[in-house]
């Protein structure tokens, strides 16, 4: 590999060619500490016609890359096994021209998610994808992960944002469809392939990303029902009455405390329901009118407009996953199931833990609107997946995925088929034989 760091240092310069492990261990290990190994190098490319030279020097090398953003991930999908070589994208963190007649902008895929949203948002316009994570992640990783997150309900997913891509086959060919064109059928959807693909079958450098109206108005309310079943009974009232919704995450009683207790917050009312609901409504003007559901079908209710008040009542579920987090490394789940479905299956979840794991604490929480949980274990060591298996398996049972927005990753390539049919299955490998014959970029990952 030494001569490889050469040739790969005369491409990005010696700066930017990492193997030092002091320099290399953040990009080594993922932030749950479910997932590390040793980089044979870390290399961060600072243009496209850069990241086409290291691809190829690493598959004259046969060394396997593995496409790295803000290395947010929750499956494994950035992080390296021993001896996979990292290409960082970070370093691609330019902002191009904001487009507003097609209201869409150009971003490097290094482009941090809080970067973005502060760039459009002092020109009126807003991204419609955000989650707890924008601190770190990038554009380009949560486009490769088809990130999704509170707001899908309304706005759907990564995929529904990505206009276009400008990304790098292992063997250098490039796609690049960044005109943003909305009706574009010449040829088959490769932006749509790429998206979700978990760089695996290409690396994403730049995208033409969508953008929705900045909406000055938004009302954030923190409902206390008595069950999941209220909840569902109040979203069927939100989607016919709330045209404005944009969120129905959720959280139960236990990850309420759990999470007052790790950073000292007041616990939000008085009495003890079970399920707390986030309702978020946003337009141009106030539209609190339609929440009168919630003070009808909530036991109590704590409703905020502005930005400090909002975030309040964000923090109560946002909080979920880094608290857990403090207690022990998580079995993570991220899973979705027929909205419908949700009350029974967490039912069956808690059966489940409390016959296999018994000792183990157990986190549900997610996003209501698309009935996405994510289900978190903590307790029994991680190569005890029986617990994680008897999940998936429910999710396949009440016709879910197993991977709702994290992605498979690592994490998931041996439940796969409990998602995907062996046809389905046969021919993700043909494509993946396609593009990437050699097998160069995230092996393993995804497909398994
Ligand atoms: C959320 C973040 C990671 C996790 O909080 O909505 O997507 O597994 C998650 O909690
Ligand atoms: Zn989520």
């Amino acid at each position: 590999v030494s001569g490889l760091a050469e040739r790969l240092s005369r491409v990005v310069g010696r700066a930017h060619v990492l193997e030092d492990e002091q320099l290399t261990a953040a990009f080594e290990r993922d932030f749950t500490g479910r997932f590390a190994g040793r980089a044979s190098a870390v290399v961060r490319p600072g243009s496209v016609a850069e990241v086409r030279e290291v691809l190829r020097l690493c598959a004259e090398a046969g060394v396997a890359v593995v496409p790295q953003g803000g290395h947010s991930g929750l499956v494994g999908g950035g992080t390296p096994r021993d001896g996979e070589l990292v290409l960082s994208l970070r370093r691609l963190d330019r902002i191009e021209e904001l487009d507003e007649d097609a209201a869409q902008v150009t971003v490097g895929a290094g482009v941090i998610l809080e970067n973005l949203q502060a760039h459009v948002r002092e020109r009126g316009f807003d991204f419609a994808v955000d989650h707890a994570g924008r601190g770190s992640a990038t554009l380009g990783g949560m486009a490769a992960t088809n990130a999704g997150g509170p707001y899908a309900v309304r706005y759907g997913s990564m995929r529904a944002q990505v206009a276009g891509v400008e990304a790098v086959l292992a063997d250098g060919r490039v796609v690049s469809r960044l005109s943003g064109l909305l009706k574009d059928n010449a040829g088959f959807d490769l932006t749509g392939l790429l998206v979700g693909s978990e760089g695996t079958l290409a690396v994403i450098a730049r995208l033409r990303l969508r953008l929705v109206p900045l909406l000055p108005a938004r009302v954030t309310a923190l409902a206390a029902v008595p069950d999941l079943e209220r909840g569902l009974e109040l979203l069927r009232r939100l989607r016919a009455e709330a045209p404005s919704l944009q969120a129905v995450d959720y959280f139960h009683a236990h990850g309420l405390r759990r999470v007052c207790e790790r950073h000292g917050l007041p616990l939000p009312f008085r009495a003890d329901a079970d399920v707390y609901l986030v309702v978020e409504c946003a337009a141009r003007r106030d539209p609190s009118d339609e929440l009168a559901a919630v003070a009808e079908l909530a036991t109590e209710t704590a409703v905020a407009d502005d930005e400090r008040g909002r975030a309040a009542l964000w923090a109560y579920r946002e909080l979920q996953n880094e608290t857990l987090t403090a207690l022990g490394v998580p079995h993570k789940l991220d899973v979705s199931v027929p909205v419908a479905r949700v009350p029974v299956f967490e039912r069956d979840v808690e059966a489940a833990v409390a016959r296999l794991t018994p000792g183990a604490e157990l986190f549900l929480y997610g996003h209501l609107g698309d009935g996405n949980v994510h289900v978190n274990v903590v307790g029994p060591p991680l190569d005890d997946q029986r617990i994680d298996e008897a999940v998936l398996r429910l999710v396949a049972g009440h016709g879910g995925s197993i991977s709702a927005e994290h992605g498979v990753g690592l994490a998931k390539t041996e439940w796969l088929s409990l998602s995907r049919t062996p046809d389905e299955i046969a021919i993700m490998r043909d494509l993946k034989r396609a593009l990437d014959p050699q097998n160069l970029l995230n092996p393993r990952r995804v497909l398994g």
